[in-house]
C-alpha cells in the first residue's frame, strides 16, 4: 500500500512537471471576408488590454488546432468559420507557441460581433499597419495582408 501511494504521489508530480513544461499552443484566426480581416481587441488582461490581436485562444488537451480554433470563434465571435492553410507560427511569451490560420466564415453563418467585452474591427490592408498588436501578432501583417 505505501508503495501505491509513492507510485501514485511519483505520477502525479511528473504529471505536474509535464504541464509545467509543456509548450502551450495557441491558435488564431485571420478571418477574411470582402478583403479585410477581423481584428479584436483585448480587454484582458489588464497588460494586454487595448492591443490588437487575431483572434483565438489556447487548445486544450486532447483538441485539434483546428477544432480548438473552431470553438474559440464561436466563443468569441459567434461565428462559425472552416479553418484554412497555416499563414505562419512563433514564439509568444510563457513558452507559449502562436499559430495564425486563414480561416473564412461558413456559409449561413451569424456575422461575427463582439463577445466576451472585447472589440473587434474589419481592417484593409493599409490599416493593419501600425496597429498597438499583442505581442508578435505584428510579425503576421505581410502574410495576411498578401491574402486580402
Ligand atoms: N495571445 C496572443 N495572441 C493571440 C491570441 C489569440 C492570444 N492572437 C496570448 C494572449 C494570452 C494567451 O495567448 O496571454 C492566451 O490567449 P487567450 O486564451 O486568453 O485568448
Ligand atoms: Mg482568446
Amino acid at each position: 500500500r505505501a508503495r501505491r501511494t509513492a507510485l501514485v504521489r511519483l505520477s502525479r508530480t511528473l504529471r505536474n512537471i509535464e504541464r509545467r513544461t509543456q509548450r502551450r499552443t495557441v491558435v488564431a484566426a485571420a478571418l477574411i471576408v470582402d478583403r479585410k480581416v477581423l481584428v479584436a481587441q483585448r480587454a484582458m488582461p489588464p497588460q494586454l488590454a487595448g492591443q490588437w490581436e487575431f483572434p483565438g485562444g489556447k487548445v486544450e488537451r486532447g483538441e485539434t488546432r483546428a477544432a480548438a480554433l473552431m470553438r474559440e470563434c464561436c466563443e468569441e465571435l459567434g461565428c462559425q468559420v472552416a479553418v484554412g492553410p497555416e499563414l505562419g507560427r512563433g514564439p509568444l511569451a510563457d513558452r507559449a507557441e502562436l499559430v495564425l490560420f486563414h480561416v473564412s466564415l461558413l456559409p449561413g453563418s451569424p456575422q461575427p460581433r463582439a463577445l466576451e467585452n472585447q472589440d473587434v474591427r474589419w481592417l484593409s490592408a493599409r490599416e493593419l499597419e501600425g496597429l498597438d498588436w499583442v505581442g508578435s501578432n505584428g510579425r503576421y501583417v505581410t502574410e495576411v495582408t498578401a491574402r486580402l
